[in-house]
């Protein structure tokens, strides 16, 4: 059985339900550290448990009470309100991953954590990014997704858990808002796109960054977990990517939808000085290698269904005579 932590939040929302599809409801035990509204269906269609990851009481309790055997760790603070923050993201994201590692390691548990692009720095080679080279990130955020990454080895070379893991690219979907990151910009311009016409980025024009459809990163998080262990020569973790685009890619895309699209810039310092900081593309060979990673979205279908898709939500109807 599995339990998914964060499962409340931009990627748990959408795993939850795309797990409990897969293995049945009553094998997939979301929880989250609080409840958040919108969220009633999740809560109802299967085991749902309030757990807060930084108390190893009730983490465990809960492990124990629903016979886990597979903890999908997403609860984290994000890069952006991690530089507001960051005694709280590493708090979370790292006395909560030893809580995960700890509870795994007593109960034989496998152990999924994503990692992320922001595992890596301005020192890393930006273009084609290695599954091995320098990872030396300077914010807080990827801070923990690097020493994330190396705790699960740890646990997985000295203790025998079973961790695997993924670095994400930024995600986008059109469920649930991203939770406070750099690349949330690539999500916010569809919904602005369909209300206004117009948005205004944060990431200058010119920033490139890999970036994926959340189908897509269900489907990692999964093949990963259904991987056959003896392929895996990696486990924390492995670069994933489906494409790599800056605004100016992204706009071209939606004004192939909606023609008169106007894309505008209010930089915010903060959010593309971590931006810079990151690769422009990932070389994802070895999680294509290892365990068949095949993204199925690009840039073109991805606005297409992500625009589609909004529509309905927002109730925006299709401009008359399209
Ligand atoms: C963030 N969406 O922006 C997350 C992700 C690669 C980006 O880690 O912080």
């Amino acid at each position: 059985k599995i339990l998914i932590t964060g499962a409340l939040g931009q990627i748990g929302s959408e795993l939850t339900a795309e797990m409990r599809k897969i293995y049945g409801s009553s094998n997939v035990v979301a929880s989250n550290r609080s409840m958040k509204k919108g969220h009633e269906e999740l809560i109802e269609s299967g085991p749902f448990e309030i757990i807060d990851i930084n108390d190893p009481v009730t983490l465990s309790a809960a492990v124990d009470k629903h016979k886990i055997n597979t903890i999908v760790n997403l609860a984290a603070i994000l890069s952006a309100i991690g530089e507001k923050d960051p005694q709280q993201c590493w708090n979370i994201n790292m006395n909560g991953l030893y809580n995960v590692l700890e509870t795994a390691r007593e109960r034989n548990c496998m152990v999924f954590t994503p990692s992320s692009i922001a595992a890596f720095g301005p020192s890393t080679p930006k273009d084609n990014t290695p599954q091995e080279t320098i990872q030396r990130p300077n914010t807080m955020y990827g801070v923990t997704k690097a020493a994330g990454e190396l705790l699960c080895d740890y646990y997985y070379k000295k203790f025998g858990v079973d961790t695997r893991g993924v670095r994400f690219p930024g995600l986008i979907s059109y469920k649930t808002l991203p939770g406070g990151g750099t690349t949330d910009y690539a999500v916010h311009i569809y919904y602005d796109a369909l209300k206004n016409k117009k948005y205004t980025s944060f990431i200058r024009k010119g920033t490139y960054m890999d970036m994926m459809y959340m189908p897509d990163a269900l489907s990692a998080i999964i093949d990963l977990i259904e991987a056959n262990p003896q392929r895996l020569m990696h486990r924390n973790a492995y670069n994933v990517t489906a494409m790599s685009f800056d605004p100016e890619m992204l706009a071209d895309s939606i004004r192939k939808f909606i023609p008169e699209f106007e894309l505008l810039y209010d930089v915010d310092p903060i959010r593309q000085e971590i931006a810079d900081s990151w690769p422009n593309s990932l070389d994802d060979s070895a999680a294509r290698e290892q365990w068949d990673w095949n993204p199925k979205y690009d840039l073109q279908s991805m606005t297409k269904d992500m625009l589609e898709k909004l529509r309905v939500k927002l109730d925006v109807r299709e401009p008359a005579g399209k």
